[in-house]
């Protein structure tokens, strides 16, 4: 039998990959939180993905972080703040060849999770993919897209990409992960703390055109400091594509502050802040948008990190 996909978090992303390589009928395991989530699961009977608004649904396996099967191929399907504590919980049951797919957004919980296993192969992945929650163990699949994958300590492609072919999930293998991984956490910082802050959707920035032009060039610094001449090229003209292309909707930071969830910001605004004062270079406007968010977040009692 082919190699089992263990998948940590079954939420947006996390079903959206388990489900499609079920489909395809590979091996998948899900991991769930603990023996109450399992339970539920299990009642529940499967993962169910709606696609093009047809539901169906697929009975996946599932297990506690304590089962005692090892682990060789484990898709890191939660938030940003959680991959480290949850990876971590698992390193005991990582088989000597274990390789890791990091699917986060933003950048620095993938060191801190390759810290914690640092036998493991940690494959970085970036996406533009959809999906969301319309309720337990149900998950709509809302934008199509691409998933860039790549290890910037190892060029060679791994050879389960075929199973990505297989459960048509759109994919690349990256040679620059990281330059992709800085464009896109530039492009988060530049729209997605104005979109919270002004309460408006992605096209609203249009009315805010200096501000955000003020933001591109501190990042632009920022990614050129940072040795990523490639992830700020033309950031501005690209910042404002992507305004226009996804006017009418409203950014990932904007959706988790109206749902009264938890924000990523810690591994965007406060990645790139840490990253410029490590660099010893001077960025008020970033600045001031970090301080500005959090005491908005803190004032709505949302978590500021
Ligand atoms: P999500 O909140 O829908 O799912 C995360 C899941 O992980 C939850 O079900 C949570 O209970 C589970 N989890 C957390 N800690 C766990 C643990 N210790 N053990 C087991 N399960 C645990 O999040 P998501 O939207 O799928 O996002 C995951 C990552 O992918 C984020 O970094 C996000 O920015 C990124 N991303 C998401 C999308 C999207 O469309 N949803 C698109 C691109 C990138
Ligand atoms: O990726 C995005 C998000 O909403 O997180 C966009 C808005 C496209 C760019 O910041």
């Amino acid at each position: 039998m082919s190699t089992p996909w263990h998948v940590l978090g079954a939420g947006s992303l996390g079903t959206l990959w388990a489900t499609r390589l079920a489909r395809a009928g590979r091996p998948v395991r899900l991991i769930l939180r603990d023996a109450a989530r399992l339970r539920d699961y299990e009642a529940t009977g499967g993962l169910t993905l709606v696609e093009h608004g047809e539901p169906a649904t697929w009975a996946v396996p599932a297990q506690t972080p304590d089962h005692p099967e090892p682990i060789r191929r484990l898709l890191v399907a939660c938030k940003a703040y959680d991959a480290e504590s949850a990876v971590a919980r698992l390193a005991p049951r990582l088989a000597p060849d274990a390789e890791l797919i990091l699917l986060q957004n933003g950048l620095g919980s993938q060191e801190a999770v390759a810290a914690r296993v640092p036998h493991a192969r940690c494959i970085f992945a970036s996406s533009t993919e959809g999906a969301f929650r319309d309720g337990d163990w149900r998950v709509v699949f809302a934008g199509h897209g691409y998933t860039w994958l790549g290890d910037a300590a190892h060029p060679v492609a791994p050879i389960w990409l075929d199973d990505l072919c297989a459960a048509k999930i759109p994919h690349e293998w990256s040679t620059d992960i990281l330059t992709r991984l800085w464009r896109k956490l530039a492009l988060n910082c530049a729209i997605n703390p104005l979109t919270v802050l002004h309460d408006c959707r992605n096209g609203g920035l249009q009315q805010h055109a200096c501000e955000v032009a003020t933001l591109c060039a501190e990042l632009t610094d920022l990614l050129e400091r940072c040795g990523q001449p490639a992830a700020a090229d033309n950031l501005q003209q690209e910042v404002e594509r992507v305004i226009q292309a996804t006017a009418a909707n409203f950014s990932s930071m904007h959706q988790d502050v109206t749902n009264r969830r938890r924000t990523e910001i810690s591994y965007l605004l406060g990645h790139a802040c840490k990253a410029a004062e490590r660099h010893r270079l001077n960025l008020p406007h970033l600045h001031q948008l970090q301080q500005r968010l959090i005491t908005h977040l803190q004032r709505l009692g949302l978590p500021g990190d």
